[in-house]
């Protein structure tokens, strides 16, 4: 019997240490620094099951026929060797290039992939794309578009500044009396660090709040938004209906002259038109209490009282990143920043709003703010973009003018995508939709570890290793740690690193000195961390650093950093504007007028939405689906490992209902149920319960798109994957962000024989003739 051996790596939920034996994962151990582990570390399992890509692979009809011939997502692959296949890849990179130049390469390639500063798949691409001449690629994220396209309009600074600025948890837990939480402050989502998270602390510091005496209340459709610890107050609106809510309760801080006009004239512009707006002088309606009542589904009383709380206590206000990916999602996070200046406690301690506690680890949290390791990105000379969720729309429409933050551009003419690192199958709203617009381009090429939907949409799939198989470091700039990962497992059948990947096409490009600057793994990590030691202070060398295998920031204090949002500028704004072209917030935005959008106003406003359960479309479609983040993964990544698994239903995605609106369809918890609208349908498996508002209903994203007639628009989903019934939509004009949490859907007990789930079955493969 082999020796077992214990190594650390990282991952975005979390540090663990895994004990193998035989080259084979024995167990998965959390961080001993962890007070919280996740327990998504023990799905780990699934890096050695059989959903992985063990060869490259092409597409049948693609290998026969050529550049777009066949059809994908419906065909069986034939299993080639790496010579070929990157010559294949390398033979379409260059035609593609010469034909219809590099524009009409699309290699946004949006995704998560895995933690590990180097081996990072998206920097990974974009700097070979770059080196070969460059590509069309995204902008935003499906995270946090709107935001990020808003929030610079109304306090100047970017989004990602603002979020790291963030009031502290700590000063929460000591000053706070109040805490309004709108989507709650979700346990299961702070799981997760973009880039790797040292220490979970997030439930501790809330549970601290508590212990102080502070006050929550869970604004949200879902009870479980907040911890039960917490003893929150619960009140449940309708989806989509926040921006209403918020304004409701503005309206009786005013009226009741409960607000701060002092704070309103010294830091603010705007306050005077947003007002008129808001008591109803032009369309003749006050947005008052009963009238957020009506939207939402609240009680008028329970809003008036919490208004008059507000005012007389110390109030933070939270938002979590869903209510913005939404219809008109800009206008819940400019809403929610006007909503603090009314109430006048911004830059005061414990007081004024943050960005989403809880959606990430991360947020107020974490010691200074600081660079991290990076590998180097080259200059791409093309300039081709589009905002990251449009891109069935750019498939479906090269050159149509399309609306962007003020802009008019041009969707490019994409003949090849390039994707490593994200499941576009998983992320994207309206998968009938993309099944078919995704056919357009001559020729798709993905790098991945797993079979997952979009390697099986594509020609040409290369076999990546998982951070277990290769060595690297993990790091966040907004997390404390930065952690050698240490490879664990010797690279699975013939996967290649997408570093090697990509030096291996950079060769028969030409283009290889530029990519790879003659370094190998070990030159890089050396590399790419003595680079960010001389921009950083203090940090000891790469030798020590190899010693100790982590280091902290922030020292002793990192936990204990007191940050206040906007402390600076509250102090004198003056000497520390805003950078917004008033230097204040803008409560009215001038620059946002000059755009003139029928959809994006220029002070927040409440607009219906096309899809929310106060529409027309809601006589036919009477449930608001709400796909929130699954606690049991991360999106798609590891969804055939055993934690993620054990949650399911007979197999399925679970989806939760209240017991009303099971009972009157028929519906008992562990059934299996078919959600539908008239984009598509999905099985899943009923979980009732009263923690959900009745009209509501929740199926988590991640479990892998399983159509039952793969490569056809429109098939029924067997596994329970709601992008099938999600609508493809911009938030607005202005930032064109992932609308998802706006779709409405009806359910059903499924009857009948059930499709056997095959989403972890690989597709179809032949070995070459
Ligand atoms: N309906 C609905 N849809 C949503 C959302 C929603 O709220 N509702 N949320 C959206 C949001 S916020 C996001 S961020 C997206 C997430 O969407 P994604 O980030 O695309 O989802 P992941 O499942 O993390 O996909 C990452 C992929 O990278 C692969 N991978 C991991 N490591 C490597 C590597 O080293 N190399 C290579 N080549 N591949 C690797 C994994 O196997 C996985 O397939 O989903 C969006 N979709
Ligand atoms: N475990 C785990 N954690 C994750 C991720 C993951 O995949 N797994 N993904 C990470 C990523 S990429 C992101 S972007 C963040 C996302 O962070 P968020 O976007 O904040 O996460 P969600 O889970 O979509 O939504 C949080 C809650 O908001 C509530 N909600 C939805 N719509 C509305 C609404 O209209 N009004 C109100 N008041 N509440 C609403 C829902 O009940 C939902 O449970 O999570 C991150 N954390
Ligand atoms: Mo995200």
């Amino acid at each position: 019997m082999a020796d077992k051996q214990t190594r650390r790596t990282a991952t975005h939920w979390g540090v663990y240490d895994i004990e193998t034996q035989a080259d084979r994962i024995a167990s998965v151990h959390p961080w001993p620094l962890d007070p919280d582990p996740s327990p998504i570390g023990q799905s780990l399992d699934a890096v050695d099951g059989p959903t992985r890509v063990r060869r490259p692979a092409v597409r049948k009809g693609w290998l026969e026929g050529g550049p777009g011939q066949g059809r994908r997502g419906a065909e069986p692959f034939v299993e080639i060797d790496w010579d070929t296949a990157l010559d294949l890849v390398a033979g379409e990179l260059d035609r593609v290039r010469r034909d219809h130049g590099n524009q009409a390469i699309y290699a946004g390639s949006y995704g998560w992939a895995s933690a590990g500063r180097f081996h990072h798949a998206q920097s990974q691409i974009h700097r070979f794309m770059s080196a070969l001449g460059g590509y069309s690629r995204s902008v935003n994220s499906y995270s946090l578009a709107a935001a990020e396209v808003i929030v610079p309009h109304v306090v100047g600074h970017r989004y990602g500044d603002v979020q790291l600025a963030t009031t502290s948890l700590n000063v929460v837990a000591e000053e706070t009396d109040l805490m309004i939480c709108f989507g709650g402050v979700p346990l299961k989502n702070a799981q997760v660090q973009n880039g790797g998270q040292g220490q979970h602390r997030t439930r501790g510091l809330l549970a601290q709040a508590r212990r102080n005496g502070c006050r929550f209340v869970n604004i949200s459709p879902i009870a479980q938004d907040l911890d039960r610890e917490l003893e929150a107050q619960w009140l449940a609106p309708r989806p989509n209906s926040d921006t209403a809510i918020m304004l409701g309760l503005a309206h009786t801080l005013v009226t009741e002259n409960l607000h701060d006009p002092a704070f309103l004239e010294r830091y603010c512009v705007g306050a005077a038109l947003f007002l008129s707006y808001l008591k109803g002088e032009q369309d003749g309606q006050p947005k008052d209490a009963d009238w957020a009542s009506g939207i939402s589904g609240l009680d008028a009383n329970d809003l008036r009282q919490l208004a008059r709380e507000m005012a007389s206590s110390r109030t933070m206000l939270n938002v979590s990143w869903s209510l913005q990916r939404a219809e008109h999602g800009e206008q819940t996070f400019w809403m929610v920043i006007v909503l603090a200046a009314i109430l006048g406690q911004i830059g005061l301690p414990g007081g004024g709003f943050a960005l989403g506690y809880g959606a990430v680890g991360s947020v107020g949290n974490g010691a200074a703010r600081h660079k991290q390791p990076t590998l180097p990105p080259l200059p791409n000379p093309v300039d081709s973009f589009i905002p990251v969720a449009r891109i069935a729309d750019m498939l479906e429409s090269p050159g149509k003018p399309y609306s962007y933050n003020g802009q008019t551009r041009q969707y490019p003419d994409i003949r090849l995508i390039y994707w490593a690192g994200g499941n576009p199958f998983h992320h994207h709203q309206d998968l009938n939709r993309l099944v078919e617009a995704w056919q357009k381009p001559e020729t798709v090429i993905v790098n991945e570890p797993f079979w997952t939907a979009t390697a099986r949409h594509a020609d040409i799939v290369l076999p990546a290793t998982t951070p277990l198989e290769r060595n690297d470091m993990s790091g966040s700039s907004a997390d404390d740690f930065l952690v050698l990962m240490e490879q664990v497992l010797s690279p699975r059948d013939s996967a290649r690193n997408d570093y090697d990947i990509f030096c291996g096409l950079a060769m028969r490009l030409r283009c290889l000195d530029s990519f790879s600057e003659g370094r190998n793994e070990a030159a890089w990590l050396e590399q790419i961390y003595e680079t960010f030691r001389k921009q950083s202070n203090q940090i000891p060398d790469y030798e020590a650093l190899r010693e100790r295998g982590h280091l902290q920031f922030g020292g002793e204090q990192a936990g204990r950093v007191r940050r206040i949002l906007f402390e600076d500028f509250r102090r004198d704004p003056d000497t520390n504007p805003l950078p917004t072209p008033s230097g204040r917030i803008e409560i009215w935005s001038q620059r946002i007028e000059s755009f003139q959008l029928d959809d994006c106003p220029p002070h927040p406003a409440w607009m219906p939405g096309e899809e929310w359960l106060g529409a027309p479309r809601a006589d036919r479609f009477p449930l608001h689906l709400l796909t929130h983040q699954p606690g049991t993964r991360l999106h798609s990544q590891l969804d055939a490992g055993a934690h993620s698994r054990t949650h399911k239903v007979q197999g399925r995605e679970a989806v939760l209902i209240n017991p009303q609106d099971a009972n009157t369809r028929g519906i008992a918890d562990g059934d299996l149920v078919r959600l539908f609208n008239d984009r598509g349908a999905c099985l899943a498996g009923a979980r009732l319960t009263a923690d959900i508002r009745p009209g509501v209903i929740c199926l988590p994203t991640g479990a892998w798109y399983d159509p039952q007639q793969p490569g056809e628009a429109g098939s029924l989903d067997k596994h329970g994957n709601p992008n099938v019934l999600t609508r493809d939509c911009g938030t607005s004009g202005l930032a064109q962000g992932s609308s998802a949490q706006s779709c409405l859907v009806e359910m059903e007990r499924f009857e009948g024989e059930a499709p056997p789930v095959t989403a972890f079955s690989p597709p179809s493969l032949s070995p070459a003739s």
